[in-house]
């Protein structure tokens, strides 16, 4: 079948795996679910093979998933632009590549990809056109987020019916266990997915799983946390595969899993520390209560986007619930004692799961963001 024209997609991987997460997710399901010839511009391949460990870094082009993976070189290559340009989070396009844009008879659509968050002023931007200062070209602004006349956030078409596929099937949690070398979950056991950045309050948090009353399996991939998990086995670093033991708490350290599988595992899982972006949005589908540690940004800005979303979130718990959650939070962001957080958390575990499912009700409400930039640029070409 013909294929819906042709889009570039460019994205700058600034440090970890958010910008090329999201960008690789969101190109492989316009081509997917859309049928349209996606052109994936990135800088630095070796971080993309972290994710998909098919590409090659020393290829200029290549096709993974029918996505075409480009070398983002300097000097740009000369390329004709598509109908749509995505530039994503916070990457400039190449100045060849924004003149060649304004040569086109047909201008592309322009579209400014932002970070995802739930601070209020985030609908009022969305779709907002910016002229160039020279070009005859206007860039329109494309807010990602938790709200009606927002973006939205993405979600592949199958993905809950597929989560709600394996979560009813033990052979198949079982199989995803043993791949991973994890015994599969005892009669008791408290599974959890511990994602995050260095953080100091790591120590305290294990500590109170290990002396807690309930069996606790800790499921940690491989990444900037597991240097304060090795300290607090008194180790100097966790190699993959490694397994360890404290009172009720058994730690696995995970290799990186390509992003299919680890969706698999915060499914799984009963409880979700994320970090970042995309894993955070990942974890609100598997609909399980979860704990965010956001990406840390000068000037405390992303001090504003937890509380935002904890606000945002949390409309319709119970106070001593939202209380709980927003002290834990918290201390996780802000190198506290995580740990002291935790049981009053934890004691809300129903709720919270109740949460977490109704959350997942709204977010679908607004539209998927692949679905919704479909639009937006079919609107914009008119
Ligand atoms: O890696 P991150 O910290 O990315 C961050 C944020 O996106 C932030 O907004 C951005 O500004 C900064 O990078 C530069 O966290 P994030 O967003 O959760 O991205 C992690 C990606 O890695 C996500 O796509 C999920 C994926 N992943 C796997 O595929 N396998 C794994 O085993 C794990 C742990 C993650």
């Amino acid at each position: 079948m013909a294929r819906q024209g042709r889009w570039d997609i460019f994205c700058t991987v600034i440090d970890n795996y958010g910008d090329i997460g999201i960008t690789w997710r969101l190109a492989r399901q316009l081509v997917r679910e859309h049928n349209i010839q996606v052109r994936l511009w990135v800088d630095d391949l070796e971080s993309f093979r972290h994710l998909r460990p098919e590409i090659r870094p020393d290829l200029d082009r290549q096709t993974i998933f029918d996505v075409d993976v480009c070398r983002w070189r300097t000097p740009f290559p000369n390329s004709e632009p598509g109908a749509v340009v995505i530039e994503a989070l916070a990457c400039h396009l190449p100045i060849e590549f924004e003149q060649a844009m304004a040569r086109q008879p047909v201008k592309p659509v322009w579209i400014n990809l932002e970070y995802l968050s739930a601070e209020n002023w985030v609908a009022g931007c969305h779709g907002l056109p910016s002229p160039h200062p020279r070009l005859p070209l206007t860039k329109f602004f494309f807010m990602p987020g938790y709200v009606p006349g927002t973006g939205g956030v993405l979600r592949e078409a199958a993905l809950l019916r597929q989560r709600d596929a394996f979560l009813t099937s033990s052979e198949e949690q079982d199989a995803f266990w043993r791949t991973l070398g994890v015994p599969p979950r005892q009669t008791g056991e408290l599974l959890i997915s511990l994602f995050s950045y260095e953080n100091q309050a790591i120590g305290g948090l294990l500590s109170s799983w290990a002396e807690g009353s309930e069996p606790i399996r800790c499921l940690v991939p491989v990444g900037k946390g597991l240097g304060d998990v090795a300290q607090f086995f008194g180790r100097t670093g966790l190699e993959v595969g490694a397994s360890l033991r404290r009172g009720n708490l058994t730690v696995h350290c995970l290799a990186m899993l390509d992003q299919d599988a680890y969706d698999r595992l915060l499914w799984a899982c009963d409880c979700n520390f994320v970090r970042g972006e995309d894993s955070f949005v990942r974890a609100q589908w598997a609909g399980k209560p979860l704990i965010w540690q956001a990406y840390r940004q000068e000037a405390n800005a992303h001090g504003a986007k937890i509380e935002a979303f904890i606000t945002l979130y949390c409309q319709a718990m119970a106070p001593e619930c939202t209380d709980a959650l927003r002290r834990l939070w918290r201390a996780w962001n802000e190198d506290g004692h995580a740990g002291a957080a935790w049981p009053a958390f934890w004691s809300h575990r129903g709720q919270l799961t109740e949460q977490a499912t109704g959350w997942l009700t709204r977010l679908q409400a607004i539209g998927d963001l692949a679905g919704n930039i479909v639009k937006f640029c079919n609107e914009k070409s008119k």
